[in-house]
């Protein structure tokens, strides 16, 4: 796909359902009792996948554009699927459907796509097993396929080496099913759509700092799930607001949870010129308009708890550094190399081949903006966020764009091109 230079980008976006509660809703509405609703529901690739998943375990999903109703069938409602469970290339799905698995009395053979083969399941398979799961990765690589035989599981207090959802997620949902307390400590707070959902579904899930912790004996029951606009696809409207001339955007209904929040913190370091307008709280979530305006931004230092507040941003925050005046430094974001690609390495070769000048890290990137760049041929190695972060690069280059793969993009955002062309000017 080419993408040519804009003049000026100008209008109202109302993004998707934020991919991370569009999943959980889903996962948890499929352990209730009784029927969950959800509407806004996502329907990239990935969320497909979670539902596709549950179906084979025997739960009855009715879909109707973006409302989707779960026939959820309890706790220990699952049945065991007749054939292999495809998560796709969804690392959420791949990670927090082996939690539940890991305690049902069946046994599951798991896979995904080529990207989710790679992925590490180790930080899963780990804490699972010591919780009492017996779970085998068949290649013998710590990755998918996985063989899961369901087993009982006991609590257990783990302390996990990274901050990620996905390990407290997965470690949480095999607790629901533990024979005493589970908790999870995590080096920096991760998102924590889990929590808020687990309570609101009627599970015993308190926190505490950096630390989690899920009673077990609790029954969930089916909710009406609204899910907010994704913050990690509003991220590309806003960027594109600050770095395009002449430009005004309201990105309309975005989930601003304080563990997603960081790409709006980001923003106003740098000098962008960002409100938040009609902040409300919907289903225990934060939501808020966001309206951007062409700005003058200048480099920063990101790091430390900031990382998991923004770690999906990372590439749009690296592709705004380029455009910014002077350097910014992105450290203790090493998670980035095992996302749907090693995403340090291709937004330093990306940027790299556009004229920028970039220097990868072993945990970051250091950018030097200001440069004017160019456009050139990018591959997104499949994987949506490159190819989303580089359509905004690519309005602002000095010649066209071109990316290869860019059709991945219905991972998380189905509409997005023709969302960005409804505002080009
Ligand atoms: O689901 P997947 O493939 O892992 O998706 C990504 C993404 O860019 O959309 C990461 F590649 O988002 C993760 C995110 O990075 C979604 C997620 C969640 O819903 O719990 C948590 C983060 O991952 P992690 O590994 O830090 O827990």
């Amino acid at each position: 796909m080419f993408i040519n230079p804009v003049n000026s980008l100008k209008g109202i976006i109302t993004v998707p359902g934020d991919k991370s509660i569009s999943h959980r809703a889903v996962m948890f509405g499929s352990i209730a009792e009784g029927v969950t609703e959800v509407t806004n529901f996502l329907r990239g690739a990935d969320c497909l996948s979670t539902i596709d998943c549950f179906r084979k375990l025997g739960i009855y999903i009715e879909e109707k554009d973006s409302i989707i109703r779960i026939h959820g069938k309890g706790l220990h409602g699952l049945s065991m699927p007749h054939s292999i469970l495809d998560t796709g290339n969804s690392g959420t799905t791949t990670r927090l459907i082996t939690g539940i698995l890991s305690a049902q009395d069946f046994d599951v053979h798991l896979t995904g796509d080529e990207s989710i083969q790679k992925r590490p399941m180790g930080r899963i398979i780990d804490p699972l097993s010591q919780m009492g799961a017996d779970i085998v990765s068949e290649q013998n690589n710590q990755c998918a396929p996985l063989h899961i035989h369901g087993r009982p599981l006991h609590g257990i207090h783990y302390t996990s080496p990274v901050a990620s959802a996905q390990v407290k997620s997965s470690i949480l949902l095999a607790g629901l099913y533990a024979d005493s307390e589970t908790s999870v400590t995590e080096p920096y707070l991760s998102r924590n759509h889990t929590e808020i959902m687990l309570n609101y579904f009627g599970a015993q899930v308190t926190s505490h700092n950096t630390t989690a912790s899920v009673l077990p004996g609790n029954l969930l029951f089916g909710q009406k799930v609204d899910v907010p606009g994704d913050i990690s696809s509003a991220a590309y409207f806003l960027a594109a607001g600050l770095i395009t001339p002449n430009s005004e955007i309201l990105v309309k209904n975005v989930g601003i949870n304080p563990t997603r929040d960081g790409i709006i913190e980001v923003i106003q370091k740098m000098g962008g010129k960002l409100k938040l307008e009609n902040v409300r709280t919907e289903n225990g979530e934060l939501v808020s308009d966001l309206l951007v305006s062409t700005s003058e931004l200048h480099g920063i230092e990101i790091g430390g708890s900031l990382i998991p507040r923004l770690i999906d941003e990372i590439p749009m925050i690296a592709i705004m550094a380029a455009f910014a005046k002077g350097k910014t430094t992105i450290k203790d974001a090493q998670e980035l190399k095992v996302k749907e690609s090693n995403r340090i390495d291709v937004c330093v070769k990306n940027l790299s081949s556009m004229g920028a000048k970039i220097e990868g890290t072993d945990d970051g990137m250091i950018i030097e903006g200001g440069y004017p760049l160019h456009g050139s041929r990018i591959e997104s190695h499949l994987d949506h966020r490159i190819a989303m972060s580089f359509a905004i690069a690519g309005l602002n280059t000095q010649t066209r764009l071109e990316i290869i793969g860019a059709d991945c993009v219905s991972i998380s955002y189905p509409g997005y091109y023709r969302d960005l062309e409804s505002l080009i000017q």
